[in-house]
Formats: structure tokens, C-alpha cells, sequence
């Protein structure tokens, strides 16, 4: 175990699995990491048939400080094994902390590319790994790319988006250029440890927008991913009029905004933007989200659940961080990005629970379903008429006589607009998710398409991890319940159309003891 070096490091190595494990809000079938801090997921990938997730860690307790590389691997997206730490700093350019960065195929040598922290600054690097991709060697070219470009002044300057075209490597790393935006700039090499500067890919305009806007491109761009959505490979020309997609998180000055994506064409050495749009209305609740193409074909993704308790508090708790489901990533006729858990989840499925259709009407009175729990997955098929709202309280614990009236309860609304057109909006309310005021209650929210009034509406809960898919559309929320509620109920304004609910407790991923090196 590392000497503990750190003010916040509050709580001995050897109690903080147990602390974590004791925690009745840590998610069970979301990834999380032993103990200690999780945050982005770095080398998404499938290797030889295995998936890995690596991901931004600090084994020393629940806040960000020396982050180091922990490593899972997976055969089937649902179930993970610990593997040992893949990257720790070291003396030299991340003696600070291995930041984030991806995972490529060079010629059969698995190599990641990332950014190493030194003297409070990140500058790429690389390491090669051994076969069964657990013991990593840093390159002695470290850093491999020695400084930002010349002459730009940069608001910070790290992780990367690496791919193969034609004969060359080329990279992007993500960074800001001040009084202008957000930015990616664009290298290029033979080898993965030479590069050549090309310039920037894109330049955001951060002076476009409110920046309290959920929809502000931020000053800086966090975690760049660029991939073609649907057929071809990035940089072939497009038979099928797949669009380019740059995903990024919008940060200003220390401040994780929210995940963005552009989409638009990318050629020679730009990318020319069509659209901007919020990948994910939860916000900072699915940040830093990284993809990866699987052996079939599929673009998955995962994203980084930020907290949404005090630092104190996720310290006092001993674990901090959750690893999102795994996203399939689709396009939709609109040119837009739908997603959903990806269908191997189902796996974790148990008790069923299946409502017949009804039809629900009325002043928002609240029916008890007779489903509960708080590790659920939960599908309705709706049909909502022009101006109505169906209401799912979840998370929910009544108190005192009035049952219908929740002391707690997490507010899922989905409302059609009166004009009778396909428009509507996905709202959430946890202003009532907890009695605990120190934790964060925004309310998040966003357009979602109901063809004539049609919602699919799915809805995760495992424990403080919300995960909420309206038509594709996704909402990430973190709640704090603390009388453990496990009240589920529907409530309608107006004629909502239940065709058909099915709900599942799920199960547990994370099985016996684990280790915070494992
Ligand atoms: N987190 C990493 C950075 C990245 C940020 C450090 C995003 O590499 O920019 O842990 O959450």
C-alpha cells in the first residue's frame, strides 16, 4: 500500500473496503471501483474477445489526488473482474498522476496513450503493455509529445482520441484556446511516440451562449472522442451518409460542465460542424464519457456518474464514483444519438413484474403499482395525449399518515406538448429526493420526440445511480435517499395510456471481498 500522503486520507487503506461495501447508496450493479475515488473511464475496449475498462482511480480514499489507472476486464459488459493497477505515477512526466487516455491496437501491442501529470500540468504519454494487457511499461520518450503548440495559449491541454488512417496514427488532445473556446488539436505519426502537429481540428466560440447554459461549450474540452456513427471508418468517404461525431465535456476553469456532442463531417485535417447537442441531460451525472467499437460492431459507451454529495461526505463514506451501464450508441433519422443499456444487462434481471395496459387519468393522484425496490429496471410503453404528464416517483418513502405523500421520492416527469405535435419534455425533480440538504437536488431536463405521443421510457435505479432513457433520449441523475425508500408509484395528469409496464429487480455484479490492489 502506498504511504498515505494526502490531508483527506482520513480513513486507514485497509478499512476503506469495508466503509465502501458498508455504504447502503453504493449502486450494486453498476461498476464501482473497491474502494477510494473512480472517476473517467479510460481504454474502453474488447481485446481478443475480453472487454476492458480501465478507469481514473485513487486508491487512497474518496478524492481526487495521484490518480492512478484501475483496471477490469469483462466477458460479457455486465460482470467485471478486478485486475491489478495498470498505471501508477512514477518519477518523470506523471509523477502527479496518470490521467486519461485510450487503448490501441499497435500491430498486436497493446498501447495506451495518455496524460501524464507533472507540476500541476498533463502532457501525453504512452505505455505498451504485455500480451494479457496487465503489466504496462511507460516509453522512455515520455512525454511524446513535449509541450502544447507553440504560441497558443491554452487553458489546459490533455486526453486524447487515437485511431488509425491509412498508414498513420493520428491523435486529437483536448484543450481550450483563451478568449476563444474550446478546442482539439490534431497530430499525426508513424510510430505512436513522434508526433507532428497538424493545428486545430475545431474551434469552439465561448463567447456563444449563456454559460450557465446546459448547451455551453465550455472553455476547454475534456475527454475528446471522434468516431463515424454507422458505416465506414473515420476519414473513408461515406457511402451511407454516416455523419462524424466529436464527443466532448465542457469544462471552464476547474468546472466539469456537461458531455456535448457535434456532429458533422470530418475530412483532410477539420472537422466541419452540421449540430451541436447535449448528449446527456443529467449533466455533469455522465461526464467524461469514452466509446469504443466492439467486435460486433457496436459502438459502446461508457461515462463517469459524478457524486452529487459533499467532498466530506464521499470521503466519511470511504468510495466515490460509479462507472455508468455500458451504452449501445445509435443513429437516429434525425441525425441525433440515441442510447440504451446495451441488451446484455438484461442478464441481471429476477423478479418480474408485469402491469397490463391502463389507461391512467386524473389530478396527478399517485397509484401504488406494487412494485418496489431500489435495484430495479423498469420499461413503459406510453401514449401520452396532447398536453398530458405521467409522473414516476421512485426512490420514494412515505412518512407520517398521509401515504400519499412521500417524504422522499425522486420525480421522473415526461410531459407532450398541448399542440398535439411530437414535441414533449423529460423533467426530473429530486428537490424531495432527500432529506439530507447537503446533497445536490437540480433539476435536470430536456426536449424528447413522442411520435404522436408514443414515450419508451427506461428506467434504472441501483441505489444513488438513476439512469432514465426517454425514446433513446438519456437523463443521468445521482439521488441520496436516507430512509431507504424503495417506493415506486405512477401518477397521471390529463390521459397517459399505460400499454404496457414490466418491471425486474436486478442483481448483483460485484461478488465476494474485493481488494483496493487487487
Ligand atoms: N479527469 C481526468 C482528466 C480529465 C478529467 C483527470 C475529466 O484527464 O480531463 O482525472 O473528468
Amino acid at each position: 500500500m502506498t504511504e498515505l500522503t494526502h490531508p483527506l486520507a482520513t480513513i486507514p487503506q485497509d478499512e476503506l473496503v469495508a466503509r465502501a461495501e458498508a455504504d447502503p447508496l453504493r449502486p450494486r450493479f453498476h461498476f464501482v471501483s473497491p474502494a477510494g475515488w473512480l472517476n473517467d473511464p479510460n481504454g474502453v475496449s474488447q481485446w481478443n474477445g475480453t472487454y476492458h475498462l480501465f478507469y481514473q482511480y485513487n486508491p487512497e480514499g474518496a478524492f481526487h489526488h495521484r490518480i492512478q489507472w484501475g483496471h477490469a476486464t469483462s466477458t460479457d459488459l455486465v460482470t467485471w473482474t478486478d485486475k491489478p493497477i495498470a498505471l501508477e505515477p512514477s518519477e518523470g512526466p506523471d509523477a502527479e498522476g496518470c490521467w486519461s487516455g485510450v487503448l490501441v491496437n499497435d500491430g498486436g501491442t497493446p498501447t495506451l496513450v495518455y496524460s501524464g501529470r507533472s507540476e500541476g500540468k498533463e502532457l501525453p504519454c504512452v505505455a505498451v503493455g504485455s500480451p494479457d494487457l496487465l503489466s504496462w511499461t511507460k516509453v522512455p520518450e515520455n512525454p511524446v509529445i513535449a509541450a502544447p503548440p507553440a504560441g497558443v495559449d491554452t487553458t489546459a491541454y490533455r486526453d486524447h482520441c487515437v485511431w488509425r488512417e491509412g498508414t498513420k496514427w493520428r491523435q486529437l488532445v483536448g484543450s481550450g484556446i483563451r478568449q476563444r473556446g474550446g478546442t482539439a488539436f490534431l497530430y499525426e505519426s508513424s510510430d505512436l511516440r513522434s508526433w507532428d502537429y497538424i493545428g486545430p481540428l475545431f474551434i469552439g466560440d465561448a463567447s456563444q451562449g449563456d454559460p450557465a447554459d446546459t448547451d455551453w461549450t465550455g472553455t476547454m474540452w475534456e475527454c475528446v472522442d471522434l468516431f463515424r456513427a454507422g458505416q465506414g471508418s473515420l476519414g473513408s468517404v461515406t457511402s451511407d451518409g454516416s455523419p462524424d461525431v466529436l464527443v466532448f465535456s465542457a469544462w471552464d476553469d476547474g468546472d466539469t460542465r456537461h458531455p456535448l456532442y457535434w456532429t458533422g463531417r470530418y475530412a483532410g485535417d477539420a472537422f466541419e460542424p452540421a449540430a451541436l447537442h447535449r448528449l446527456d441531460y443529467g449533466g455533469r451525472f455522465f461526464y467524461a464519457p469514452q466509446s469504443f467499437q466492439d467486435e460486433a460492431g457496436r459502438r459502446v459507451m461508457f461515462g463517469w456518474m459524478q457524486e452529487g454529495r459533499s467532498d466530506a461526505a464521499m470521503v466519511e463514506a470511504g468510495w466515490s464514483g460509479v462507472m455508468s451501464l455500458p451504452r449501445l450508441v445509435t443513429m437516429a433519422d434525425d441525425g441525433t444519438l440515441r442510447f440504451a443499456p446495451v441488451p446484455e444487462i438484461n442478464k441481471l434481471r429476477r423478479e418480474h413484474t408485469r402491469l397490463p395496459g391502463q389507461v391512467l387519468t386524473g389530478a396527478l393522484v399517485p397509484l401504488d403499482i406494487g412494485v418496489s425496490g431500489n435495484q430495479l429496471d423498469l420499461e413503459l410503453d406510453l401514449q401520452l395525449a396532447p398536453g398530458a404528464l405521467l409522473r414516476l416517483g421512485v426512490l420514494g418513502s412515505t412518512g407520517g399518515s398521509n401515504s400519499d405523500n412521500p417524504t422522499e421520492e425522486t420525480v421522473i416527469e415526461l410531459r407532450r406538448a398541448t399542440d398535439g405535435t411530437g414535441h414533449g419534455a423529460l423533467h426530473v425533480d429530486r428537490t424531495r429526493s432527500s432529506l439530507d440538504p447537503t446533497v445536490d437536488v437540480e433539476d435536470k431536463s430536456g426536449p424528447v420526440p413522442m411520435p404522436e405521443g408514443r414515450v419508451h421510457l427506461r428506467v434504472i435505479l441501483d441505489r444513488s445511480a438513476v439512469e432514465i432513457f426517454a425514446n433513446g433520449i438519456p437523463l443521468t441523475a445521482r439521488a441520496y435517499p436516507t430512509l431507504g425508500g424503495e417506493r415506486v408509484s405512477l401518477a397521471a395528469e390529463g390521459t397517459v395510456q399505460m400499454l404496457s409496464l414490466d418491471a425486474w429487480t436486478m442483481a448483483e455484479i460485484h461478488e465476494g471481498t474485493r481488494t483496493l490492489f487487487p
